[in-house]
């Protein structure tokens, strides 16, 4: 079994997707959650090539950011793709989900108060690529690309449910995505992972928005 460790924050935000990941794999893995105060004082940040969480352990393999933290976790542990178009078509579309990532991100940490409403006023618009894709594989009833989960299903799946909190409702303008997030959802060591304490107790975001 991988020694894996996550030092991050007492959140779910950017780890939320290589922890589903890990539980869905029957991954086991060391949680560091350290305070504000533990972070800004302590050393830790030394030690993150880019001065920022999460970073990620394999013994003493170690990583920072989080979307090559998924790519690693998808080489060991076959999420990615079948062969090389594949895995970039999964890279393509994982990008697609960075990009409405930090523009969550940005709503939740910066404009809150003011952009709420335009933001999930825009919501369908930002899913319909998302539902466009799933519809030209498969109909809509695999994954994201090709017939195996990959690292992309688990961070676009973590970042809709987020969606889903904020707005509940809004997947139902979009029915093959919502079908699949359900189905994923439902898929049964994620979905005991996601019942569990260990993730019921983190908030979604740090400032304790959602
Ligand atoms: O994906 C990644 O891991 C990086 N591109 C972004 C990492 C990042 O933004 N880290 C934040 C916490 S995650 N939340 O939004 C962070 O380390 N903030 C503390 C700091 O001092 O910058």
């Amino acid at each position: 079994m991988p020694e894996y460790t996550i030092t991050y924050f007492p959140v779910r935000g950017r780890c939320s997707a290589m922890r589903m990941l890990m539980a869905d794999q029957g991954q086991t893995w060391k949680e560091v959650a350290l305070s504000k105060e533990q972070w800004t004082n302590g050393d830790t940040r030394k030690s993150c090539a880019f001065g920022q969480l999460p970073k990620f352990q394999d013994g003493d393999f170690v990583l920072v950011q989080s979307n090559t933290i998924l790519r690693y976790l998808a080489r060991q542990h076959n999420l990615y793709g079948k062969d090389m178009k594949e895995a970039t078509l999964i890279d393509m579309v994982n990008d697609g989900a960075e990009d409405l990532r930090v523009k969550y991100a940005i709503l939740i940490f910066k404009e809150y108060e003011t952009g709420k409403d335009a933001f999930i006023k825009n919501i369908p618009a930002e899913l319909k690529p998302f539902e466009n894709i799933l519809a030209k594989n498969n109909g809509g009833k695999d994954f994201l690309v090709g017939n195996k989960i990959s690292y992309a299903d688990y961070n676009l799946v973590d970042l809709l449910s987020n969606l889903e909190v904020l707005s509940p409702g809004c997947l139902n303008v979009t029915p093959l995505l919502k079908a699949y997030v359900d189905r994923v959802l439902s898929r049964p060591k994620l979905k005991a992972y996601l019942e569990s304490d260990a993730h019921k107790k983190l908030p979604i975001n740090g400032n304790g928005k959602q």
